[in-house]
């Protein structure tokens, strides 16, 4: 039994007896004695949705997470029923409601259970707010594991937890806190090699249960709202994760800039600190795209004011750091000062688009500004408001990037630290109270400030960051995890928050590296980093008050090491930028934990610290002071040691050294990987070359490789280049053939090959099927390079073999 501990447990009610069910396309509506109506939605042959009305009647169906341009439809639906059951058969799994109280069991084709009820739907009523909570149990089976869930910073494997979604500001959190800033109600379950996923689209407070009250159930529900989730089928946990992404949306491609290496404090005023700031980057060769601006530019914390004695000429400042290679990203917050001197506030009055109390008076709390009201991003007229606000900042001074932060949101000094539960929002047309609202009001927000900087940046792509979000959200913004801490477990929440992000269909995050509040070691700062350059967002924020954190702060070790490590994030650019491309277009996840990379091998299932970036580069972080190493588990595979390309078995777990300027880093075997010259700031040098590092392995391996303009929306005229290379390699033979898609042509007409791990001598050389000298190919022996162009469609190398064994 599942209850809600903080109101009075009134009972739970059931579903009945099945009296009589339909059939109409896509949907099946079941009706139980009792009045229950469950309708079973079809959307994909792997994906069925569930909704549930206590009394027969179903809500107005309205969501804000769900992305109607991507449900396309299945490919086979046969309904029949035998004695106790209605059986829904599709081409990837059975469905079987049970008629004598609509319980439901998933199952694959050959009948091996997927997901059955235990309870299945029942509900409490709730006298105080009308509807109910509606709840949901499952079945969970020995050696069933769980992940997802979004930011939540406990360990990644959820198995055992009960956790809450309700976003909450909590400034130096702690490992095992139960709510966060961001509400993702999407989980997948393992089980053996089978992987399914829920999603529970309900933005009232929602609760999941994994296994943590009883041992062989799992269960979730919500305070308030309908009993409507998705259920999706993998096998593999990528077919789970890639549909969850089409149903909520995936986020057009950021400008390149963004995947750079960002410098952020609370906060650099003025102009002369910024500008130092910014200097110092480019004196010591540090390379830096973007710096931000914190709540102390504002003139008294308005938001789209400027503090004219800190930065007396906004427009002059952005366009002087924008021609150092500079962007500026500036914060803005929901709150709207009290003061009817101030046009934002006086335009939002006049148009009441503040958020009212239930009995009127406006919802009236304290935040940085003083005394605040709080626009209702749940109305469209008012996210059309907010986005015109951007017209000056972005389209006038400048400013490229917008940073939404307190948007939970978080109100200070009051019980709860966000608004009463009673505050009115519109909903877009579905009028409720703060109970459903709060967990979309910051994804609201940033989805006004997305249309509003995209309207005024365009030509150029909008670049937003939020710190609270719902499900879908990922599709108009990145997001950081918050007021994290300089400590070693912080570092290791760092690392598991991210990658559980990636497996919740936001990649484009990363944490506040070396820690938002305290003050890091070099060390720490610099184990950070080592980490943070994997993160897709790559930003180093502190709040001032403990002191500095650039990375020249530590000393000139902690200066060179970083610096090694932000230079290879830059060389590896193309990389990620590849990465996000399949993440943009698939719904890939930018990081992928090893138990989603290698789902088959159990060992993967409890693994947290190690993940792959992209899909060939292995990582590890360092997360304890004073290490010279650590050990860690290699996937199956084989795979080459960054360092010192050394070549290793995997599905094994080592010893790997690690002394304070190196974190493992691993390639996979046959990988292609594609890389810039060092460069202080995105298109800083016009690119004459381009390298790919290319691993040698016995057999196959695909790589790919996009490439656009960086910027701007060519790329959806087809202007991009899409490269698939083919390895194959043979004792004493290595071909690599090159299909190129899209109409982009890069800067550079050569590509330098870089050949890792190649085991024999080259004795022939055979260029689009002609036999050529090696000199023509300028062969570099010492360095094992080669110079091609860039167009070429087969290169093969015969060489004479002498080994070349793993370790
Ligand atoms: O109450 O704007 O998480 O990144 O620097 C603190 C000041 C408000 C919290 C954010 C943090 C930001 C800070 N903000």
């Amino acid at each position: 039994m599942i209850t809600n501990t903080e109101l009075e447990y009134k009972g739970n009610l059931y579903p009945s007896g099945l009296i009589s069910y339909e059939h109409d396309q896509d949907t099946i509506n079941f009706i139980s004695k009792n009045g229950v109506r469950l309708q079973v939605t079809v959307l994909r042959d792997n994906m069925l949705r569930f909704r549930y009305a206590t009394n027969g009647i179903f809500e107005n169906d309205f969501s804000y997470a769900i992305d109607e341009d991507n449900l396309h439809g299945f490919s086979h639906l046969d309904v029949s029923e035998d004695e106790t059951h209605i059986i829904i058969t599709t081409e990837k799994i059975i469905c079987k409601v049970a008629k004598d109280d609509l319980r439901v069991g998933t199952y694959e084709l050959n009948g091996k259970p997927i997901l059955e009820d235990e309870q299945g739907f029942h509900w409490e009523e709730t006298f105080e707010f009308g509807g109910n909570f509606v709840k949901m149990s499952k079945m969970s089976r020995d050696q069933e594991n769980y992940f997802g869930l979004g930011d939540k910073p406990t360990n990644f494997n959820l198995k055992g937890k009960r956790l809450s979604l309700w976003n909450t500001d909590q400034y130096a959190f702690a490992k095992d806190t139960a709510e966060l800033y961001k509400a993702v109600p999407f989980y997948m379950g393992l089980h053996g090699n089978s992987a399914y996923g829920i999603f529970f689209d309900n933005t009232f407070k929602t609760h999941f249960d994994f296994c943590h009250e009883r041992r062989n159930v799992t269960s979730f529900w919500a305070d308030g709202g309908e009993m409507n989730y998705y259920f999706i089928y993998g096998p593999q946990m990528s077919d789970v994760l890639t549909s969850y992404t089409d149903l909520t949306g995936k986020p057009e491609l950021p400008p390149m800039w963004a995947l750079g290496f960002h410098q952020c404090k609370w906060s650099y005023y003025p102009e002369s600190k910024v500008k130092e700031i910014a200097s110092k980057f480019r004196e010591l060769n540090f390379p830096c795209d973007a710096i931000y601006l914190d709540i102390d530019y504002m003139d008294g914390f308005r938001c789209f004011t400027w503090n004219k004695e800190y930065f007396p000429d906004p427009k002059r400042m952005v366009k002087e750091l924008e021609s150092d290679g500079f962007k500026t990203v500036a914060i803005i917050d929901p709150g709207i000062k009290i003061d009817l001197n101030y046009s934002v506030f006086k335009e939002a009055l006049e148009n009441d688009y503040f958020c009212r109390r239930a009995d009127g008076p406006y919802m009236r709390g304290k935040v940085w500004p003083g005394e605040c009201y709080f626009p209702d991003f749940t109305r469209p007229e008012v996210r059309e408001w907010w986005s015109s606000l951007y017209r000056e900042i972005i389209g006038e001074i400048g400013v490229k990037g917008i940073w939404n932060d307190m948007n939970e949101p978080a109100v200070m000094e009051v019980p709860g630290k966000t608004f009463p539960l009673d505050v009115r929002h519109d909903f877009d047309g579905h009028p409720c109270s703060h109970r459903k609202a709060h967990n979309v009001y910051g994804m609201q927000m940033a989805r006004a400030t997305y249309e509003g900087v995209k309207k005024f940046n365009f030509p150029k792509r909008p670049f937003i960051i939020t710190r609270a979000n719902y499900s879908g959200g990922q599709r108009y913004t990145s997001t950081w995890t918050g007021d994290n801490v300089a400590t070693w477990e912080h570092l290791w929440l760092a690392n598991v928050q991210i990658q559980r992000l990636c497996m919740s269909g936001m990649s484009f995050a990363g944490s506040d590296i070396g820690g938002f509040a305290e003050q890091p070691s070099g060390e720490l700062f610099t184990r950070w980093l080592q980490l943070g350059i994997f993160h897709p967002f790559c930003r180093v924020h502190s709040s001032g008050d403990h002191g500095e954190q650039e990375p020249w702060f530590f000393g000139e070790d902690v200066l060179e090491i970083t610096r090694k490590y932000v230079e290879l994030r830059y060389q590896l650019l193309p990389y990620l930028y590849t990465a996000f491309q399949k993440y943009v277009e698939e719904g890939m996840p930018i990081l992928k934990p090893l138990v989603y990379y290698d789902q088959e091998d159990v060992q993967t299932h409890y693994r947290a610290d190690e993940f792959i970036f992209g899909n060939q580069i292995l990582v590890c972080p360092v997360q304890e002071p004073n290490v010279q190493g650590r050990r860690m588990y290699i996937p199956r595979g084989k795979w080459y040691n960054f360092w010192n390309d050394k070549l290793v078995t995997g599905g094994k777990e080592m010893w790997v050294d690690a002394p304070l300027d190196t974190i493992p880093i691993y390639i996979k075997e046959g990988a292609i990987i594609p890389k810039y010259p060092v460069q202080q700031y995105v298109d800083e040098v016009k690119m004459e070359e381009m390298s790919l590092d290319i691993y040698y392995k016995i057999g196959k391996e695909n790589s790919e490789f996009y490439e656009d303009s960086h910027d701007g929306y060519e790329y959806r005229q087809g202007i991009y280049s899409h490269r698939t290379f083919k390895f194959t390699g043979k004792e004493d033979e290595m071909i690599i053939q090159q299909h190129k898609q899209g109409k982009f042509s890069a800067p550079y007409t050569t590509f330098k090959l870089k050949f890792h791990g190649m085991p024999f001598e080259i004795k022939r050389v055979f260029f689009e099927n002609e036999e050529v000298n090696v000199e023509d190919l300028h062969y570099d022996k010492e360095n094992q390079t080669m110079i091609v162009h860039k167009d070429f469609s087969e290169l093969h190398i015969v060489g004479n073999s002498n080994g070349n064994t793993a370790e």
